[in-house]
C-alpha cells in the first residue's frame, strides 16, 4: 500500500484526520466491520470516536411465547395493524401489538393451523394467502374470531416428493394475480422433477397457472422495486457461482438450466431448450451475450461478503421513515443474518447497480422481510437446515431508524469513464479527491454446473481521477479498466465526512452490466494535483489477476508437515494406521464428531460432501475452531480462491472445499501433543455448528 497526499491539504485539521483514515484504512480493507474506531480532531483535544450500525438502527426482538416454534416462512401486516406470520411448522399465527407499544407485550393468536411449510404470506381483499408445498391457498376468517374457518386451495401443482422441493409466495400484482416460485428438487445437483419446478408461475384469481420465467434455482424471496418491476433473489448453487438479484420479465431465462425440460410445453413463454446453454465455467455475461432471452443478475450479492443465503427483496417506500435510503433495496441474508443494500439505475434499458453491507447482526436465519406501519422493518427468521450466525433457531425482530444519519456510500452510479458514488454527508474534499483513498479491482465467477464458483479474473483497476461535487455529496471517479458483465469492488475506507466521521460500511459492489455512453469526464487542470499523487502509486501488473485454483499446500508451524497432503507419502509402506470416512448429515453437521487416534500416527481422513452445499474439513488446534472459522470470514475477495483457509499456525490440516458429492482424503501424522483437536468447516457461517472432535491420546 502506498498512499500519497499532496501535502498543500495539509491543514492540521486534514492531517489529523489523514491519520485517522490510515488507521481505519489498514484496519478494513477487505472487511468491513460493523464498528469502527476512528480518531476525531477536535480544537484542544483527541476524542475517540466509535459508530457502529446500532447507532442508526436498532434490533428490537419480539417476544414469543413458549411453546410456538416461530420458525418463520411468511411475513404480512394486516390492515388493523397485526402482524401475519406463516411458519415452516405449518401454522399462521397473528400477532398483535407487534410495536410493543407501552409495556403491552405482543399477543399471538393461532390463526389456521396444519399446513405443510407455508414459505410465503400475502394479505389481500380480507384474506391471507400462502404457498404450501403443493399448492396456493386462501384463508379466510368469515365470522370475525380471529381464526381462519375456510381454507381454499386457489391451484395446486405437482410434487415429485423431494425434499428441496419449496414453494414461495405469493406476491400480488396491481391486478390482483399472483406470483409463486417453485424450488428445484435436489438428487447431487437442481433437478426440476415435477412439472414447472424452476419457474416463477402467475396465478388468476380463478386458480389459472401462467408459467413466466424459467432458470431459478432456489428463488426463496422475490419482490417489487421502487418502479415496480419484479425481481428475485437467488442462493449460490449449481449453475449460480454467487447470490444475486435478477430482473424478471415474461420469457426470461435467469440462468439453472434444468427448469427447461418444460420449455417444450406450448403453454412455456421460454423457448431455450437444456441442450441450448453451454457449460464452459466462463463468465454467465459472456455466455448470455449469445443466447436471446438469457437474463443476467441486476446485481451480484458476492459469497461470504454480502451474504452466503439470498432470501427476500424489500424496496423502501417509508419516504425517509427509514433512513436516508430511499427507493433502494433491501436484500436479506439467511447464513450470515444480514441485510444488503442495493441501489439500481438503468443503462440502456437493463438493470444495474451496486450493493453494500446494511446491518448484521440478526438472532436467526434472516428468510422475510416486511414493512411495519410505522416505517420500520419486520425481520422473520429461521435456521433449521442451514445455520446461520445468528445462533438462535427461529426469531422475529424489528429494525427500526434511530433518525440519526449514517455515513454511507448512497449510491454508486456508472459513468462512461469510471464511477459516480453518491454519500448520505459531505466529504472531506482534501481526502476525496485524492486518487490513493480508491481501492478498486473486478471480478467475475464461473457459470457451470458445478456448486458455486471461485472468484476468478481478479484484478486492480487504476483510478485516474477524482472530483468532488461543490455541495461534497458526489465524488466522480475516472477509472481505466471498467469491463461489462463484470463485478466492480469499489473500496473508498479512505474517506471521511466533512465532520470526521469514517464511512460505516466502505465497499460497494457494483455489477456493471452496460457501459453508458455520454461524454467522459476532461479532469480540469485544479485535479492535476491529485494526478500527480497518483505518481508512485504501485499499480500491480497483469499478473496480478489471481488464476483460480488449489490452494498451495503450506508448511505447519514445525515445518515438518504439509496442511493438504493428497496422496499418501511414499514411507506409509504399511498404509494409514487410522483411517477414517467421514460425510454430512442435515442441519450443518459431519456425520462422524469423534474420532480417536494415537499420537504421532499416520492418519487417512475421506471427506465426503453428500450434503447439498459446500463444505471443507480443517483440523485445528484445540479450542481454536470459531477463532479460525471467523479468519475465513474475514478473508474477502481471496476466500473462496484460498478454499476459506486462513494463513493462521491454528491450522494444521485440511481438505480444499468440496462441491456437492465429490470427497477428498488427505494424509497427516497426529499431533505429538495430546488433546482434543477439532475438525471444522470454514465456509462462511458454517463453523459455529459444523465441528467434531479429533481425539488425540497416548
Ligand atoms: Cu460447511
Amino acid at each position: 500500500m502506498n498512499i500519497m497526499i499532496d501535502t498543500n491539504y495539509l491543514t492540521p485539521y486534514n492531517l489529523a484526520s489523514f491519520f485517522s483514515r490510515m488507521l481505519i484504512f489498514i484496519g478494513a480493507w477487505f472487511f468491513m466491520p460493523s464498528v469502527l474506531s476512528a480518531q476525531v480532531a477536535s480544537p484542544g483535544a483527541q476524542e475517540t470516536l466509535s459508530i457502529k450500525e446500532s447507532d442508526y438502527y436498532e434490533i428490537i426482538s419480539i417476544p414469543i411465547p413458549d411453546g410456538i416454534e416461530l420458525e418463520v416462512g411468511g411475513l404480512a401486516l394486516t390492515p388493523d395493524g397485526s402482524l401475519g406470520v406463516a411458519t415452516r411448522r405449518g401454522e399462521v399465527w397473528l400477532v398483535e401489538n407487534p410495536y410493543m407499544e407501552g409495556t403491552r407485550i405482543p399477543r399471538f393468536v393461532r390463526f389456521a393451523s396444519g399446513l405443510h411449510e407455508p414459505l410465503g404470506l400475502a394479505y389481500h381483499s380480507g384474506s391471507f394467502y400462502t404457498s404450501q408445498r403443493s399448492e396456493l391457498t386462501k384463508l379466510t376468517d368469515r365470522n370475525g374470531d380471529r381464526k381462519a374457518d375456510v381454507y381454499e386451495t386457489v391451484v395446486s401443482w405437482p410434487l415429485s416428493g423431494n425434499y428441496h422441493e419449496y414453494s414461495y409466495g405469493p406476491l400480488f400484482t396491481p391486478e390482483g394475480d399472483m406470483l409463486v416460485t417453485l424450488n428445484l428438487g435436489w438428487i447431487g445437483h437442481g433437478s426440476s422433477m415435477a412439472k414447472w419446478r424452476g419457474w416463477m408461475m402467475k396465478v388468476t384469481p380463478d386458480g389459472k397457472m401462467i408459467p413466466i420465467a424459467s432458470g431459478m434455482r432456489s428463488p426463496s424471496g422475490f419482490g417489487y422495486n421502487a418502479q415496480g418491476d419484479v425481481f428475485y433473489g437467488e442462493n449460490q448453487g449449481d449453475w449460480v457461482g454467487s447470490g444475486r438479484i435478477t430482473h424478471v420479465e415474461p420469457g426470461d431465462f435467469v440462468g439453472n438450466p434444468e427448469g427447461l425440460v418444460w420449455s417444450h410445453l406450448e403453454e412455456s413463454p421460454v423457448k431455450l431448450r437444456p441442450e441450448d446453454i453451454p457449460d464452459t465455467g466462463m463468465p454467465m455475461s459472456k455466455v448470455a451475450a449469445d443466447i436471446p432471452g438469457f437474463k443476467t443478475p441486476a446485481v451480484w450479492l458476492p459469497h461470504g461478503l454480502l451474504g452466503i443465503s439470498t432470501s427476500d427483496i424489500l424496496v423502501d417506500k417509508s419516504d425517509g421513515d427509514f433512513g436516508p435510503f430511499s427507493g433502494q433495496l433491501f436484500v436479506g441474508d439467511q447464513g450470515l443474518s444480514k441485510i444488503a443494500r442495493v441501489s439500481l439505475e438503468k443503462v440502456n434499458g437493463v438493470y444495474q447497480g451496486a450493493a453494500f453491507p446494511f446491518i448484521e447482526g440478526f438472532s436467526s436465519g434472516i428468510l422475510r422481510m416486511v414493512w411495519g406501519n410505522d416505517g420500520s422493518m419486520f425481520v422473520g427468521m429461521t435456521s433449521r437446515g442451514w445455520n446461520s450466525t445468528g445462533p438462535a433457531p427461529f426469531g422475529l425482530q424489528r429494525l427500526v431508524w434511530t433518525g440519526k444519519t449514517p455515513f454511507e456510500i448512497k449510491t454508486i452510479k456508472a459513468k462512461p469513464d469510471g464511477f459516480e458514488l453518491e454519500f448520505t454527508l459531505p466529504v472531506d474534499a482534501a481526502l476525496a479527491k485524492t486518487l490513493d483513498t480508491y481501492k478498486l479491482s473486478s471480478f467475475n465467477y464461473k457459470y457451470h454446473h458445478n456448486y458455486g464458483s471461485p472468484v476468478i479474473e481478479l484484478e486492480d483497476l487504476t483510478v485516474r481521477g477524482a472530483v468532488v461535487s461543490p455541495d461534497g455529496l458526489k465524488v466522480r471517479l475516472v477509472v481505466d479498466g471498467l469491463k461489462e458483465g463484470y463485478i466492480h469492488e469499489v473500496n473508498a475506507s479512505g474517506i471521511i465526512s466533512k465532520d470526521g466521521m469514517p464511512l460505516l460500511h466502505a465497499v460497494g459492489y457494483y455489477t456493471l452490466n452496460q457501459l453508458p455512453a455520454g461524454e467522459k469526464l476532461e479532469l480540469p487542470t485544479a485535479s492535476a494535483a491529485s494526478v500527480d499523487t497518483h505518481v508512485g502509486h504501485q499499480q500491480k501488473p497483469a499478473s496480478s489477476t489471481i488464476v483460480t485454483g488449489s490452494m498451495q499446500v503450506t508448511a505447519t508451524a514445525s515445518g515438518s508437515q504439509q496442511k493438504r497432503v493428497t496422496t499418501m507419502p511414499a514411507a506409509w509402506s504399511k498404509g494409514p494406521d487410522y483411517t477414517f470416512s467421514i460425510g454430512t448429515k442435515p442441519g450443518l453437521k459431519y456425520d462422524v464428531e469423534l474420532l480417536e487416534v494415537k499420537t504421532g500416527s499416520k492418519v487417512k481422513i475421506t471427506f465426503n460432501n453428500d450434503d447439498d452445499m459446500l463444505h471443507n474439513l480443517v483440523v485445528v488446534k484445540p479450542t481454536t475452531a470459531i477463532k479460525v472459522g471467523e479468519e475465513a470470514l474475514k478473508m474477502g475477495l481471496e476466500g473462496s480462491q484460498k478454499n476459506y483457509i486462513p494463513a493462521s499456525e491454528d491450522v494444521l490440516f485440511h481438505t480444499n472445499i468440496l462441491s456437492p458429492e465429490t470427497s477428498e482424503s488427505i494424509y497427516f501424522q497426529a499431533p505429538t501433543v495430546p488433546g482434543d483437536y477439532t475438525y471444522v468447516c470454514t465456509f462462511p457461517g458454517h463453523a459455529y455448528v459444523m465441528q467434531g472432535i479429533l481425539r488425540v491420546v497416548r
